[in-house]
């Protein structure tokens, strides 16, 4: 049996609606990784749907967590970060990744703060530009396109998209820094939705049947299960598939349960599809 792989999710947790480390721990876990939590926060729920959520930061508990990790001799195959607070978690969290990041460590940065051309409460116009400054020393960073064009300063456009934008925006997203970046939300018009990357060269997209209505926490989905797929050996391109796949299957599953969408996706019933898709016997 080949060594199990571990990794650090770095999110807040949202106790109610199926996102961050609610979302992290229980798809990489289902993929047969170790997921160690780094909370940056503790909310009674996410900030997209409900009134009167709570907030407690922990950004002062960061460094402290991270230095006892370090002095355990901890080290971690994949460093994963998601929803940042503030300015100075972002700060923090740089400094985690350089204090546990060595040769074979995949950074995966997902610059969570907007969707559908708006950034999400509570983020100000100076936000975008310090997550472009987490991105540029990332491994790989899967924005959606909303995201893409805030860190780009660039005017958000609506779908249908054509080849050529994306790839344009893939490029311009590469020229950001060092990370391979994953472009999410691409709906050419045709019925689909995919994400995609550059491969050798040329854009490589992954699509499924695209469904109706908006659900929260898609994206934490999504990257926790691109990350499952590339711990379990899967290339980049493979593991966009994969996880465009069973992010749809989990909003499929959400449709047919009827669950409310501020809820999230039901990746607990959809999980069988991911094991299956990672070759994992059960
Ligand atoms: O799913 C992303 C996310 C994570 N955490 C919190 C959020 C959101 C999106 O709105 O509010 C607290």
């Amino acid at each position: 049996m080949t060594k199990q792989k571990r990794v650090l999710a770095i999110h807040d947790i949202s106790c109610v609606g199926r996102c961050s480390l609610t979302a992290a721990l229980p798809i990489l876990s289902a993929a047969g990784v170790e997921c160690s939590a780094l909370p940056t926060a503790v909310l009674s729920t996410h900030t997209g749907g409900f009134e009167g959520y709570t907030f407690r930061d922990l950004t002062e508990d960061l460094m402290p967590i991270a230095d006892h990790w370090k002095s355990l001799g901890l080290r971690f195959d994949a460093i994963y970060t998601g929803y940042l607070g503030s300015a100075a978690q972002i700060d923090i969290v740089k400094r985690i990744i350089e204090m546990f990041r060595d040769e074979d460590t995949v950074v995966l940065v997902d610059p969570v703060m907007a969707d559908n051309g708006k950034l999400y409460g509570g983020f100000g116009p100076e936000f975008p530009g310090l997550m472009a400054g987490l991105c540029s020393i990332a491994d790989i960073i899967i924005p959606n396109l909303t995201e893409a064009c805030f860190m780009l300063g660039e005017e958000y456009r609506e779908p249908p998209y054509t080849p050529g934008y994306i790839e344009d925006m893939l490029k311009k997203l590469s020229a950001m820094g060092s990370a391979t970046p994953v472009l999410t939300g691409i709906d050419f018009g045709d019925g689909q939705l995919g994400a995609g990357c550059l491969s050798e060269g040329g854009l490589r997209c992954s699509f499924d049947g695209k469904l109706p209505g908006y659900f929260h926490g898609t994206g934490d989905v999504f990257g926790s299960s691109l990350l499952a797929a590339l711990m379990c050996g899967k290339d980049l391109d493979g593991a966009v598939g994969v996880a465009v796949r069973f992010t749809r299957e989990c909003i499929r599953m959400a449709i047919e349960l009827r669950l409310e969408p501020r809820y999230g996706v039901c990746y607990e019933l959809a999980a069988p599809a991911l094991l299956r898709e990672l070759g994992i016997r059960v």
